[in-house]
């Protein structure tokens, strides 16, 4: 298993963890690009959200309900907050293990083409 966020999930690599149940794990991102830059995860691994099937896409509902949750525990939800997930080469997504960045801390520039 050579994926490097399941190794963080099974604790072969630490991580600066956020939250974590039986379905995800939220840590800190090792190379923030805003004041809080957290990944939020599922613990089975698919690449991106073209390997989520129809009947596994409760895993999303999931892992929005816990960015939420992180959101109105650290005040995000006051000031402001970027969901993010790069899907693909295209799409700039350099680790293939679904995840959704949570950007916050500052006024986010809009976007890049
Ligand atoms: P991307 O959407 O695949 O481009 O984002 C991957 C993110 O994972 C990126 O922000 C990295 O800094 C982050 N990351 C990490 O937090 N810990 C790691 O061990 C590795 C990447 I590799």
């Amino acid at each position: 298993m050579s994926c490097i966020f399941c190794k963080i999930i099974n604790g072969e690599i630490p991580s600066s963890k956020v939250y974590e149940d039986d379905k995800v794990l939220a840590f800190n991102d090792i190379n923030p690009v805003a004041p809080h830059h957290i990944l939020v995860i599922p613990k089975k691994h698919y690449d991106s959200i073209i390997d989520i099937n129809d009947e596994d896409m409760g895993i999303i509902s999931h892992i929005h309900s816990i960015i939420n949750k992180i959101a109105i525990e650290k005040g995000f939800s006051e000031t402001g907050f970027r969901i993010i997930n790069n899907c693909g080469d295209d799409g700039g997504q350099e680790v293939k293990h679904i995840h959704y960045h949570i950007l916050a801390g500052k006024k986010l520039p809009l976007y890049e083409s």
